[in-house]
């Protein structure tokens, strides 16, 4: 692992808020953030150049305000010269500049892990693909990526326009129906970060987060070998009548558990729901107790949401929550 670039923003200085942080592209985990963490590097130097160039040709000319002498013509033409030279000079860099960037975050890469990403309102998706399809796996709202490998993600909306940002892994890609885009990352630190929706597309665009966990290669290989498992059998009498009532209610028509009868798709796959740490795409913390207010009347949670509330007495909501947190 290789030490990508640092915050130089302050300069290691000042403690400047914002620099770093899960959701910030100004703290790169991967090639590709850092390649634009780069053009932004640039493009601040060339800008604050500019700046103080600017300010020092004003404090030049509030000096010699009020003073009159005979203009030097060549002198003039001179500096207009110097000046339509560096104007130009600094476009064509930052064009080239950003030229390059483009070239590098569209470079092909080798032996890709790959990925889809569906955006749904509100909440994500996420696929794993593989020319085995026993090596194939679902889950929602939580990117789990290996550290060192590129990563292609198939990008696809069942509704409208979302957009995927990662802000430390690469910059916006938009999700646009009937049309495949697609976004190559290379993650280089471990860690826990954080995605979100990018382009607005309704009531609970605010709540459309991804967490996104880069993990250490045999950790990865852990996580997908025990998410390709079914879901566990229930151990406690509440959760087993917890199962039955998921497969006979509403929930089994929009949700899926691998291993069971419940087969839906409108919602997001429930196969491993506990070992997710949030839930309803990042709205809520993943605990029994929001569990259970999630599932008693997820409007309150995410107004607007496609979950409708399903009515269930305070018992069969017991049940059902404790059926889910089995889902290691
Ligand atoms: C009409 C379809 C529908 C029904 C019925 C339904 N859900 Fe959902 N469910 C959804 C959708 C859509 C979401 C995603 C909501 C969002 O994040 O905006 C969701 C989200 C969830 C989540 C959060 C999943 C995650 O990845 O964080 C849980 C848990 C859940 N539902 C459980 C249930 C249970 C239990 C029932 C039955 C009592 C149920 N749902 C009934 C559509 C449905
Ligand atoms: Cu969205």
């Amino acid at each position: 692992m290789r030490p990508l670039r640092p915050c130089w923003i302050g300069l290691g200085v000042l403690p400047l808020a914002g620099c770093d942080g899960a959701q910030s592209a100004l703290a790169p985990a991967g090639d590709q953030a850092e390649a634009i963490g780069r053009l932004w590097d640039l493009t601040l130097a060339v800008c604050v150049l500019v700046y103080v160039l600017v300010l020092l040709a004003l404090a030049w000319a509030l000096r010699r305000r009020g003073r009159r002498r005979a203009t030097d013509e060549r002198a003039m033409t001179k500096a207009l010269v110097a000046f339509v030279l560096f104007t130009g000079g600094t476009l064509t860099l930052l064009t080239v500049a950003s030229f390059v960037t483009d070239r590098r975050l569209h470079a092909p890469v080798r032996d890709p892990l790959h990925v889809r990403i569906t955006a749904s309102q509100w909440w994500w998706q996420v696929e794993y693909l593989s020319a085995d399809p026993s090596r194939q796996l679902t889950t929602a709202n939580e990117l789990h990526l290996p550290v060192d490998r590129p990563v292609r993600i198939e990008l696809a909306t069942t509704d409208v326009i979302h957009s995927l940002w990662i802000p430390v892994l690469a910059g916006k890609q938009d999700l646009i129906p009937g049309h495949h885009n697609v976004l190559v990352v290379t993650p280089r630190h471990v860690g826990r970060y954080r995605g979100q929706c990018a382009e607005f597309c309704g009531l609970q665009h605010a709540h459309m987060a991804l967490d996104v966990q880069v993990d250490g290669t045999e950790d990865f290989a852990a996580w997908y070998a025990h998410q390709l498992q079914p879901a566990p059998t229930p151990r406690s009498a509440g959760a087993n009548a917890g199962q039955r009532l998921f497969a006979a209610s509403a929930c089994a028509m929009c949700h899926a558990i691998g291993g069971t009868d419940a087969g839906g798709r409108v919602g997001p796959d429930l196969t491993h729901l506990a070992s997710r740490r949030t839930l309803a795409a990042g709205a809520l913390p993943l605990d029994r107790t929001r569990l259970a207010a999630w599932i008693l009347d997820p409007q309150r949670y995410k107004p607007g949401t496609n979950m409708p509330q399903v009515p269930l007495q305070p018992q069969q909501l017991d049940q059902v929550t404790d059926y889910l947190m089995e889902l290691q």
